[in-house]
């Protein structure tokens, strides 16, 4: 246990089974720094949970709590209407966690009842843009020309063919009052947006973008660059949604072409082949639409 001054000051301890360079364990870490002790989580199935409680050990210095790969919305759920009933609401605060796969997929159900319920849950999706766990497969959060396991390029195929499912504006449209999106690479930013979100009643969405190594073929010493480069391309856009409206978007000072952020990812090499260049453009476009984004009404109309 790390301590300083007595105080334990990582709550995520180190000595886990995450690979090198990491940026879902980076995004943890600070996720649980800026939460602090009162916290409980419920994890669910994906890299996350497998490499911080491989048995016998965990690294976990707060209380942790395996669900189903779909159902860690509806277990933290259960465990606010708990602490209500024992007369305990309000010492602890909740959060709820997984994968891109278990948010975006398999979790959605439980997560629109959450929201829709208006439970008191912090929920944050890990997203690095497939289910790594099980052999990166793709999922709906994966962006288009990427390689993944399930969506392989080939004679006819330029790698995955959707776009990312909009996760942030889905929270929105449930109501939920606090939504941001934040990277690895800003982590002054990151934890700031936990503590704002914590401190905010009702459901709470964060969206993180975690480069993942072998996942998106990318040296170990390159993915809170990639984080980076994710937002000054404008392929992840960084923001906060409060009520329904954007407050905040994160400036980019110097933009950065999407080959910038592509090159050095394995999973994108093929669409520098000839014939790559339509999904290098539509990349492009979806960088363009992000790039302007401006505060204001995030939806413009609603129930
Ligand atoms: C109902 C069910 N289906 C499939 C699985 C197998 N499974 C475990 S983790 C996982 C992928 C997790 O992907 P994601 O949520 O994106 O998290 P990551 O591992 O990428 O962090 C899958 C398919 C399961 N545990 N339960």
């Amino acid at each position: 246990m790390e301590r300083e001054e007595g105080r334990i000051i990582n709550l995520m301890e180190p000595g886990h089974t995450g690979c090198a360079g990491c940026g879902q364990a980076i995004g943890a870490r600070l996720v649980a720094k800026a939460a602090g002790p009162r916290v409980i989580i419920a994890n669910a199935t994906g890299c996350l949970e497998v490499y911080t409680t491989t048995y016998p050990r965990s690294s976990w210095e707060v209380p942790w709590i395996h669900s189903l790969f779909e159902n860690a919305a509806a277990v933290a759920a259960g465990m606010e209407v708990t602490l209500k009933a024992m007369g305990r609401y309000g010492d602890v605060k909740i959060i709820a966690q997984a994968g891109d796969g278990g948010t975006a997929d398999i979790g959605m159900g439980c997560i629109s009842g959450m929201f829709e319920r208006g439970h008191d849950i912090l929920y944050i999706c890990y997203d690095n843009e497939g289910y790594m766990n099980t052999g990166y497969q793709r999922s709906s959060l994966t962006p288009p020309g990427a390689r993944t396991t399930t969506s392989p390029p080939g004679r006819n195929s330029w790698g995955n063919v959707t776009r990312k499912k909009n996760m942030p504006l889905i929270a929105v449209a449930h109501g939920v009052p606090y939504v941001a999106t934040a990277t690895p690479a800003e982590p002054r930013d990151l934890m700031r947006k936990v503590r704002k979100a914590l401190e905010i009643e009702g459901p709470k969405y964060l969206h993180l973008l975690v480069p993942c190594v072998p996942g998106w073929g990318i040296e170990s010493e390159l993915s809170v660059e990639m984080a980076r480069l994710a937002t000054e391309t404008f392929l992840f856009p960084v923001f906060e949604i409060e009520n329904g409206v954007i407050t905040r978007v994160r400036r980019v000072k110097e933009r950065r072409p999407v080959e910038d952020y592509l090159r050095p990812q394995r999973r994108f090499a093929h669409l520098f082949r000839p014939g790559g260049e339509p999904v290098l453009e539509e990349l492009r476009q979806i960088a363009e639409e992000n790039s302007r984004l401006e505060p204001g009404p995030a939806v413009l109309f609603g129930a």
